[in-house]
């Protein structure tokens, strides 16, 4: 056999070194020995009959190559660590690339050490006013971008043609440029909003924020496109008429003026943000910083300038980081607290911003309910934000009073309470309607808002829950829905008003967040009849109030309709509660629902010349009646939660991560999940 390359067998030549097996060692011939001995021995034994030369010769090539081999596996060596370290330093570089990717969305700074313990309610988690550049928005390849689609928007009358439209531009266009990220939109509370005590109890969460920024941005849909166009028409229309006052009057292509302070501009500004549209949002900002004036002789609602202001200013802030909106809040907050300065400390209704004064309604010393126990998320993120805690101490006194006082029917409280004695008033009629839905709204929403602790919240929630089971649920006729009515003095009435179709999302913001799973089922009845309110009409949109009949007869459909409350003020109730429904079940029935009301809004309430107007008669299709004025909320609220309802994005705005005030701003949950 051949030991060396090109050695055969027979005499050796000169360039060769042969080893020449004799014919009894050969494979196969005499007898097999294969055992390692026989084989170490007679390997030395052919060593041995080596020439001096060949031994010398072949001891010169296996020293040779060892040292080749040796020296190769240096090179390589080096040359292997070389790639090795390159690639760790690209994955370091794109590492802190992405940290600050991260560094500029809407970051709070870390909470102050809070120093007060506030009893039953968690502590504060005080911060200092951050410092924060002027405007902030995520690096440039993370920005919201306005969609440029919009730019090539036509308005007209038929929103589906618009649509269609939209969609062809869309179509192009995607093949030109990349998707707009949303989660570059920043839509995101840092996790330092925890408050202090956890963050020393509890280990930094891994950081979702990286997680999910790693995600595939979400594409805008069609649905959504529609309701982009449906607010920049309406953007249009206040912005030709009514630019920095308090509603468009969108017929007489005027305005009116409730507080005088650009309520419409203010409670839009976070929709912008969160439908993306950068250059709007860009000069209604100019607006805030160069025209927004609090220093004004005017009587305000401590609640709907809280709700709409502070709750609008608060969830600007949040998402787009910029601290313009942090000082407006904290100046409009500061202004509103004489309010707070009652005997009772249950506040008053008015307060004069410019003058530092407060009172209640002329014609009386009671306040509503409903408004003195929904302001609360925003003025405790503001002492959370300022580190001021004055805030917060004034709200959370009252709800703790109103924990307290007699009055309630299994939890279910009255429309009135007085500012001097701080006792109910007008006791024994309960609604879930005007003047007392958002109290329990707000039960719920501290709640989760301040990471599920006070638990005075949470039984005053459960109590009324039960109450609304016990004293106000009925069933229609003659499709059984399941409704919402009142209770006078003990007699039930089946009138409900749409404003109660907050209930359903509230249910199962609150079934997501833990609580009785009948909630949620509770949730699906109602939502199903809120529909109806809205399917069972001539122009497909619901009225302010509505009848139900608890007894069949011919002819009759469920829902009634007393002349008087046939108007539709481009209320977002129902739209809020598909919103929540759809993020916690992805049925997809609850868009198909918000999309029918949302063609009606723009079959029946659209002004062609820009803006959406509320009607008088939701039971004419030929004339609804326009009534000529476009609420601030149906901006703040009905087109943003459209636009949520329609994205299939669950952290467009994170339920685990945010609380909508009444109002529909998103603040921060201080304890995210
Ligand atoms: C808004 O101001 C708020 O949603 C409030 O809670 C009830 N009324 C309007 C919308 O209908």
């Amino acid at each position: 056999a051949a030991m060396y390359s090109g050695a055969a067998a027979g005499p050796p030549r000169r360039d060769f070194i042969s080893i020449t097996l004799g014919p009894d060692e050969a494979v196969g011939v005499g007898g097999y020995n294969n055992s390692k001995a026989w084989r170490r021995r007679s390997c030395w034994r052919k060593w041995k009959q080596l020439s001096r030369l060949q031994r010398s010769v072949i001891l010169f090539l296996f020293v040779f190559l060892a040292l080749c081999g040796v020296i190769s596996y240096t090179s390589m060596g080096e040359a292997w660590k070389s790639i090795t370290n390159k690639s760790l330093d690209d994955q370091r570089t794109e590492q802190e690339i992405s940290r600050l990717k991260l560094a500029n969305p809407a970051v709070l700074p870390a909470p102050q050490k809070a120093d007060a313990n506030h009893g039953d309610y968690p502590e504060l988690s005080l911060q200092k006013p951050p410092k924060l550049p002027h405007v902030r928005r995520g690096p440039s390849n993370l920005q919201i971008k306005a969609p440029q689609r919009d730019t090539r928007l036509k308005t007209r009358p038929d929103t589906m043609r618009a649509v269609e439209e939209l969609v062809e531009v869309d179509k192009v266009e995607k093949t030109e440029k990349s998707i707009i990220s949303w989660r570059g939109a920043v839509i995101e509370p840092d996790q330092s909003t925890e408050p202090p005590s956890n963050k020393i109890t509890e280990p930094e969460k891994p950081s979702s924020v990286e997680a999910e920024d790693q995600k595939e941005p979400v594409p805008i849909n069609e649905r959504q496109l529609a309701v982009i166009e449906a607010f920049r028409h309406a953007w249009k229309g206040y912005k030709d008429f009514a630019w920095g006052h308090d509603e468009l009057k969108p017929l007489s292509k005027s305005y009116s003026e409730w507080f005088g302070l650009g309520l419409t501009l203010i409670d839009a500004l976070d929709t912008m943000w969160i439908l993306g549209l950068k250059e709007e949002f860009e000069e209604a900002r100019k607006w805030v910083a160069n025209d927004l004036v609090f220093d004004k002789n005017v009587d305000v609602n401590l609640f709907e300038s809280t709700i709409r202001i502070l709750g609008g200013l608060l969830s600007t802030y949040h998402l787009s980081g910029d601290s313009l909106f942090l000082e407006k809040a904290k100046d409009i907050g500061n202004r509103l607290m004489p309010a707070f300065k009652t005997p009772s400390k249950i506040p008053y209704s008015d307060v004069n911003i410019g003058r530092g004064t407060a009172h209640p309604p002329r014609w009386t010393s009671d306040s509503t309910v409903a408004e003195v126990t929904s302001i609360q998320l925003e003025f405790r993120e503001l002492s959370r934000l300022t580190g001021d805690e004055k805030f917060q101490k004034a709200v959370d006194q009252v709800m703790k009073h109103v924990h307290t006082l007699s009055g309630k029917n299994d939890g279910l409280v009255p429309m009135f309470i007085n500012t001097n004695s701080g006792q109910f008033t007008h006791l024994g009629v309960y609604t879930l309607g005007a003047r007392a839905d958002s109290y329990y709204e707000y039960l719920l929403k501290q709640w989760i808002q301040g990471g599920k602790k006070e638990n005075e919240l949470l039984e005053d929630y459960m109590r009324a829950i039960e109450g609304v089971k016990k004293h106000l649920l009925q069933r229609s006729e003659p499709k059984k829905l399941t409704f919402v009515g009142e209770l006078a003095h003990g007699h039930f009435s089946a009138k409900m008003d749409h404003l109660v179709c907050f209930l359903p999302g509230t249910l199962a913001l609150g079934a997501h967040n833990g609580l009785a799973a009948d909630h949620m089922k509770l949730a699906e009845t109602l939502i199903e009849t809120c529909y109806q309110m809205y399917a069972q009409v001539e122009t497909g949109l619901s009225p302010e109030i509505v009848h139900f009949n608890l007894h069949a007869q011919k002819g009759h459909k469920d829902v009634e309709i007393k002349p008087a409350d046939r108007h539709n003020l481009l209320r977002p109730e129902t739209v809020e509660s598909l919103f929540y429904m759809y993020r916690f079940t992805g049925d997809k029935k609850y868009q198909d629902w918000g999309w029918e009301i949302l063609q009606n809004f723009n079959r029946y309430t659209r002004v062609s010349t820009g803006g959406y107007t509320s009607i008088n008669n939701v039971q004419n299709p030929s004339n609804p009646e326009p009534r000529d004025k476009m609420e601030s909320f149906f901006l703040g609220e009905t087109l943003k939660y459209m636009f949520l309802l329609f994205s299939d994005d669950i952290d467009l705005i994170n339920l685990d991560k945010y609380i909508f005030n009444t109002e529909a701003h998103p603040l921060p949950i201080w304890v995210p999940a």
